[in-house]
């Protein structure tokens, strides 16, 4: 990254607001700019100073072959999010991915997974915070509860405000993340520190197949996204193990991706979980302005069994004595958002058919999709 810092100046001037093309200088504005620095690497003459200081959102990859991909990833192709570096802090491969942790200029630290943004300082409250709160705050008296990825801790961080919560195991695929967060991100990682946590590294799928059926009130899917080996985690089986190890009237939140980007995959998860889930439905949505088009949503369904409004929680974070404050003030969730979270947009109504109907889709079991 810093290698590059001091090449492509006269390629500067260019991203600046003129181009020579056959020898006229031509005025370009600055969106246009911008597009021309989506198209791959080969194509855009000025790539190596677009991303001279800069993060891009690539699929990662050194080898050469593969730069061609730098701004197509196949979750957004066409796009990338941009973040100034301002210093890289860690940098490794793990057995299962590239890990990167980096300072930024405007977001604090952030932690990005082969080549993806997973968090950064400044904007994480909006992601851990409505994943954790949605489905916990939607039960009465959760005590058993499990997080599926979520290495980096800032779930249970936010698990721990919940005091009738007893038990939390959590099972993350990946040490390294566990280790780089204690050092680089201990404001998430403290999470970590509850003696209520029970951490199990190894692979997810495995784990739920050993778990006692109907064991859990709750359960977070806090993964990465659905290319490469997260993939299974938005598939049918998945879903349909972490059913069995909840309880009548438990509740799931899977992290679901952008309604801007992703209207298919929603789809796709919703009628897999309206298959699997004969308590409710539903998708929510949280703004987190470091994710491509920032914004993801998230998933909530709960099992057969006493019903779970998860519109209207029933268990008030404000009503939990010590929640709001404990460890560190909550920033972005509260109940007011929580109701809101569930708004859907008519554009994403029209695209997603089992969204459309959203007040008259209760059936006579209780499950409402909306
Ligand atoms: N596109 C990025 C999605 C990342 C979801 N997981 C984030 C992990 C934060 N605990």
């Amino acid at each position: 990254m810093e290698a590059g810092a001091g090449r492509g100046l006269e390629c500067q001037k260019i991203m600046d607001g003129k181009v020579n093309e056959n020898g006229v200088d031509k005025e370009i504005p600055s969106c246009c700019l911008k597009a021309r620095a989506s198209v791959p690497e080969s194509d855009a003459k000025c790539h190596s100073t677009v991303v001279s200081g800069w993060f891009s959102e690539p699929r990662s990859s050194s080898d050469k072959a593969e730069k061609q991909l730098y701004y197509n990833n196949p979750m957004w192709p066409g796009e990338a999010h941009s973040i100034k570096v301002e210093k890289i802090l860690f940098q490794d491969k793990s057995l299962y991915q590239e890990v990167l942790v980096f300072e930024s200029s405007n977001y604090g630290k952030v932690l990005v997974l082969d080549g993806i943004v997973q968090l950064t300082e400044k904007d994480e409250c909006a992601y851990q915070e409505m994943i954790v709160h949605l489905p916990l705050c939607s039960i009465e008296s959760p005590q058993n509860v499990l997080v599926v990825g979520g290495g980096d801790g800032g779930v249970l961080r936010e698990i721990s405000r919940h005091s009738s919560v007893e038990h939390i195991d959590i099972c993350e695929i990946d040490q390294m993340v566990i280790d780089v967060s204690k050092k680089y991100f201990p404001e998430l990682a403290l999470g970590f520190e509850d003696p209520r946590v029970n951490l199990h590294v190894g692979d997810a799928v495995e784990f739920l197949r050993k778990s006692p059926e109907g064991k859990y009130d709750a359960i977070v899917v806090d993964s990465s996204d659905p290319v490469g080996p997260a993939q299974e985690l938005v598939e049918k089986p998945f879903f349909e193990t972490l059913a069995r190890a909840m309880r009548p009237g438990g509740v799931l939140c899977n992290m679901a991706e952008s309604m801007w980007l992703h209207t298919h995959l929603i789809e796709d998860m919703l009628s897999i979980c309206r298959d699997i889930f004969k308590g409710s439905v539903h998708y929510a949505w949280t703004s987190v302005p470091t994710y491509p088009s920032g914004v993801i949503g998230f998933v909530l369904c709960s099992t057969e069994g006493p019903p779970v409004d998860f519109l209207n929680p029933i268990n008030p974070i404000e009503k939990i004595e010590g929640a709001v404050m404990h460890r560190r003030e909550l920033r972005f969730y509260n109940s007011e958002i929580h109701t809101a979270a569930f708004s859907i947009p008519p554009f994403l109504k029209r695209a997603v058919s089992s969204l459309r109907d959203s007040s008259t889709s209760t059936s006579t079991k209780g499950i409402r999709v909306s």
